[in-house]
């Protein structure tokens, strides 16, 4: 499609190669007028991994623009950075069936029963053998409906909670004082940090009972098995990586890492998370896991690309910083495939405005999501099921989509969009690939000697094993040596075993074998909630909806199931605020205003409001989050600001107020 204002859908259809060909000419005309970096691209973790590596290296190699970044900006990356400072290493740490057998799982920020139902699977299997289940959560979510112990945090508390928790294992030597002294570096300071985290402080902040407090510590410290699980809950905060880092403290602390039925992990969102977020469409980052700032890790992906090491870009900028600089004019062309960020990024109203600034804007798609709505060409792209490729799913283990139908009419599988516009441009010097398959060769050569190690994985192995997990080298890492069939790695940092950075010098990824302890400090919210704002809003997912909604608003028994946003509100609230279950509300931030129906619950905390987000316009929960970021991730603080919330005068008029607040 292209923008055709004369249209009444806006967009006139064109010529699949009129369309490349546009798109080409305009990519080549902003950039010699404004140079390379005023062209940016935008990835998503939907995406297969053979295509993730494509567009970083279609970022680099053909645009010359650092500035590539992805969706899992606003999903994995506060649990990214906390595994890469406390583990060397970015993956969970073992096989969900080792979940079958344990003593104890904290899930901490998760809605796992409507979010991650093969993963409920296990956690119910091994409560069946025994299991105590602690849930963290302000609302008292399915899975927690049966847990052991509920701890209902006040939002954007978690850091603090962690902390009291490990003040108390402290007191009562509850911690492995053998495995922190061999294992691990840090944990003193951690201590004392910890001292500023008494049970009656920990609880007044976090506003979970001391006996709840109490109980968790108890459960976590004497347990003789245990997994620890993190989602969004604790992540998307202006402090994610401190609340992972907490979690990831405990851990290290009760020395249950390595064994078969102990761990720790964040539950990922997207199909491809994991792998998404490994092979280098990140701003910082290079194939492998490897970091675009270092000299000998361009130097090897250089040699890879067939390309000088001098003419790979250096790192970029976040997903919401590239909205700035696109706001400010720096960046003047845009290519986004699997990314609907007018509705899914915070302040979203301020997104919309930066979409308008663009001199051209193309999306890849198999859908005209919200977003394409402001774009110049929309490019027919596939769904997964119509092309084939590699995912990492949630345990680290590489799993292979075979296609199952042919992409319908116009459409192109993605990889193929991506080459004809670097063909287009006369820059096709590594994008002649033929297959997924083809791309994937190249990306085991890529990774090979990277932490996330691809080499020795095939798409055979694959098939044949029922997936692989990484790191699988085709070189032995002690010796030096080819090896014919790696079995891949099912458990991290088993002891005695051998990694490329520690070489045997411990099981963690440092070259000192050990794992870091770090002090996860609690901050205070931006924009908490305050006398003008009395009220937390937190915002998340309802089952029968998918992120932005853009593939679920459209199926019709998933639409009736929940058809539009509500606003969550405890009875004590409602009836302080005088409305009634299913009356209109308001729900206004600093940003802005929604009008919503009220859905009155007992399952939230009386001070805490939530709003699912997958719907755009005057719909939107991003009208009203904070676009606050955690200063090492970036992932936005979405979980919670201050609002109020006012009963309504009646139904808003939706259609009146789309164009105005489009
Ligand atoms: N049905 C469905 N499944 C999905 C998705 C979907 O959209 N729909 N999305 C996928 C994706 S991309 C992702 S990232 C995952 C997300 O999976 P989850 O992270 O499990 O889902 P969320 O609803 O974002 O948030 C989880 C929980 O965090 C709680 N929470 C809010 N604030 C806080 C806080 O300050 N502290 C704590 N401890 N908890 C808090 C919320 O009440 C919510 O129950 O799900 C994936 N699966
Ligand atoms: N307030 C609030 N906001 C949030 C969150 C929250 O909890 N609260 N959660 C955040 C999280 S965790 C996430 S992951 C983001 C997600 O936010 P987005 O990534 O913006 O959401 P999606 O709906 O996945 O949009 C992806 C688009 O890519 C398309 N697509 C999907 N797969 C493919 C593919 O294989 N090829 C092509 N070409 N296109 C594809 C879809 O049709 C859709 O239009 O939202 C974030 N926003
Ligand atoms: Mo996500």
């Amino acid at each position: 499609l292209a923008r055709d204002p004369s249209a009444p859908s806006g967009f006139a259809s064109i010529a699949y190669q009129d369309a490349i060909a546009k798109t080409a000419s305009e990519i080549e005309r902003v950039q010699r007028e404004h140079g390379p970096g005023a062209v940016a691209v935008l990835g998503g973790a939907s995406l297969t991994t053979e295509k993730t590596y494509l567009l970083g290296k279609f970022a680099r190699v053909c645009l010359k623009t650092p500035f590539i970044d992805y969706n899992g900006r606003l999903c994995m990356v506060s649990a990214g950075a906390a595994n890469k400072k406390a583990f060397g290493i970015d993956r969970t740490t073992n096989p969900w069936s080792d979940m079958v057998g344990t003593e104890v799982i904290w899930v901490a920020g998760s809605n796992v029963a409507e979010c991650s139902p093969i993963t409920t699977n296990y956690i119910w299997q091994a409560r069946e053998l025994g299991a105590k289940v602690i849930v963290q959560d302000p609302r008292i979510t399915p899975l927690a409906r049966t847990c052991d112990v509920f701890v209902p945090i006040k939002p954007g508390r978690d850091a603090a909670m962690f902390a009291g928790v490990l003040q108390l294992m402290i007191e009562n030597q509850w911690v492995d004082e053998e495995f922190i002294s061999m294992n691990t570096v840090g944990f003193d300071a951690v201590a004392a940090y910890c001292r500023e985290w008494p049970i009656a402080r920990t609880a007044e902040v976090t506003g979970v009972p001391a006996r709840t407090i109490r109980a968790v510590a108890e459960l976590w410290g004497l347990a003789k098995s245990s997994f620890l699980f993190h989602a969004r809950g604790i992540e998307h905060h202006s402090n994610g990586v401190q609340n992972a880092l907490g979690t990831i403290n405990l851990v290290l602390a009760s020395g249950r890492l390595g064994k078969p039925k102990s761990g720790y992990g964040t539950i990922v969102g997207q199909a491809n998370g994991q792998g998404g977020r490994e092979h280098g469409q990140k701003c910082d980052q290079l194939p492998g896991w490897r970091d675009i700032s270092n000299p000998e890790h361009r130097k090897y992906i250089a040699s890879v690309w067939g390309v000088e090491e001098k003419d790979i870009p250096g790192p970029g900028v976040d997903a919401y910083e590239l909205f700035r600089k696109i706001d400010a004019g720096e960046i003047k062309a845009l290519l986004a495939i699997c990314f609907n960020p007018k509705v899914s990024l915070p302040d979203n109203q301020f997104v919309t405005r930066a979409l308008e600034k663009l001199e051209f804007f193309a999306t890849i798609d198999f859908f005209l999501n919200e977003t394409g709505q402001h774009a110049d060409i929309v490019l027919p792209g596939s769904l997964q099921e119509e092309d084939e490729g590699t995912v990492t799913q949630v345990e680290g283990r590489v799993i292979k989509i075979n296609k199952a139908v042919e992409c319908p009419g116009d459409a192109r599988a993605d990889w193929v969009i991506i080459q004809d516009i670097a063909k287009a441009l006369g820059r096709e010097h590594g994008f002649t690939f033929d297959s997924p398959r083809a791309i994937f060769e190249e990306l085991r050569v890529a990774s090979k000697g990277g932490v996330a190690d691809y080499s020795g994985i095939t798409y055979e192995k694959i098939e044949r094993e029922m997936g692989v997990f990484w790191p699988c080298y085709s070189v032995d890492p002690r010796t030096g040596e080819a090896l014919a069939d790696h079995p891949g790695t099912p458990r991290l940092f088993e002891a005695g075993s051998f990694n490329p950075v520690a070489k045997g010098a411990g099981p963690f990824y440092f070259p000192d074998g050990k794992a870091r302890f770090n002090v996860a400090e609690y901050r205070d919210p931006i924009d908490d909630a305050s006398a003008d704002y009395p009220v937390y809003l937190t915002t998340g997912r309802v089952v029968s909806q998918f992120l932005s909604g853009a593939q679920t608003r459209r199926i019709g028994p998933l639409v009736s199931q929940y058809p539009e946003p509500r606003i969550e509100i405890h009875p004590r609230l409602a009836e302080k605020l005088g409305i009634a279950d299913g009356e209109w509300a308001t729900c206004e931030t600093r940003r802005g205003a929604v009008t919503l129906r009220a859905m009155v619950v007992t399952t939230i905390r009386p001070d805490t409001v939530f709003i699912p987000y997958h719907w755009g316009g005057p719909k939107s929960a991003n009208r009203l989050t904070v676009a606050a970021q955690d200063p090492i991730s970036k992932i936005p603080q979405y979980k919670v600001c201050g609002c109020r919330v006012i009963k309504a005068a009646g139904a808003p008029d939706y259609d009146a107020t789309r164009e105005a607040q489009q």
